[in-house]
């Protein structure tokens, strides 16, 4: 079980509601709130600034709540907990209650609440480059997924000079990977990536050809995705070096979700039957 802080039955006077009078009346709203993450360098060393502090995300939930007024507790709520993953790095995952004891129900009742939990999800994600000024565009795509107000690009493996890999005749490529923790669905960061790609000037002509800028999506936490536009764990990445020598340089023990070996036993058995090893630049 992960270390949590709980906080129960925060009141706050807010204007939500679907009715016109609930916004410009308010009425009390009450906040629960469980906030997953690592409380032992806190516990161990006594200090704040490993810590969460709670004062301070109760004030944000405050901030968020009556900052705006939704028609909706469950657009309340997932607007809270969004702000409170972005203002408070070392929390992991959020479950958040609303409730709202005095909604407009012509009947006896003690409560309606909505609940969500919402977290930072972890993506490894492949970079290629083969046209034009590759360095350039291989920072472009970091820097650009760095940009982005719900991804954090954590880790980034070194920059590999590779081999033309599928068939097609082209120049070398250069491939990396990063590791990003974002609060994008996977197809919401397929769309951010694939903008990238596009400012990067990407046409997509051939098949496995030459490419400014190749974005993909290699795992999306421990999920298997199917989707018309969508594979993950990446289809191909057993057999791509260019993929799993960089993955090894940041994440050797990341599990396949569908085969279940690392990224170090998936490598070394690409090795052992190419005995092939890509080069650093
Ligand atoms: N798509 C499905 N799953 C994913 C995913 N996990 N991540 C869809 C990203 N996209 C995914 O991709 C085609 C479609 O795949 C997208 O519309 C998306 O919805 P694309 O980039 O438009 O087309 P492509 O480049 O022709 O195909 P693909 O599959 O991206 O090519 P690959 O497999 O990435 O191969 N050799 C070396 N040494 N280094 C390289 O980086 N790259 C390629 C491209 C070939 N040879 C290489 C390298
Ligand atoms: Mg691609």
């Amino acid at each position: 079980m992960k270390d949590q802080i709980r906080i129960r039955g925060l009141r706050i006077y807010a204007g939500h509601g679907v009715y016109e009078e609930e916004k410009r009346l308010g009425q009390a709203f009450y906040v629960d709130a469980v906030l997953e993450c690592g409380l032992r360098a806190a516990g161990e060393r006594d200090e704040l600034d490993l810590s969460v502090d709670y004062g301070a995300v109760c004030r944000k939930i405050e901030e968020v709540m009556t900052g705006k007024r939704f028609s909706l507790i469950e657009a309340a709520a997932e607007q809270t907990a969004k702000e409170i993953l972005l203002s408070f790095p070392l929390v992991e995952r959020v479950e958040l209650t609303l409730h709202k004891p005095q909604a407009p129900i012509p009947m006896a009742f003690e409560d309606v609440a909505v609940r969500i939990r919402r977290g930072w999800h972890t993506a490894y994600v492949a970079l290629g480059s083969n046209l034009g000024d590759r360095q350039a565009y291989l920072r472009s795509g970091i820097d650009g997924v760095k940009a982005h107000p719900l991804c954090r690009v954590e880790e980034t493996a070194p920059v590999y000079v590779t081999a033309p890999y599928g068939g097609v005749k082209q120049e070398d490529f250069l491939n990396t990977v990063m590791k990003v923790k974002t609060l994008l669905e996977p197809e919401q960061l397929l769309d951010v990536l694939q903008e990238l790609e596009r400012k990067a000037g990407r046409e997509r002509k051939i098949h496995w050809g030459p490419r400014t800028l190749d974005l993909d999506v290699l795992f999306f936490d421990g999920q298997i995705l199917e989707t018309p536009r969508l594979t993950v764990p990446h289809p191909d990445l057993e057999n791509r070096d260019f993929v799993l020598k960089p993955l090894c340089d940041i994440a050797p023990g990341l599990v396949h979700p569908v085969n279940g070996k690392t990224a170090y036993r998936m490598l070394k058995e690409l090795e052992e039957k190419t005995g092939l090893s890509v080069k650093t630049m």
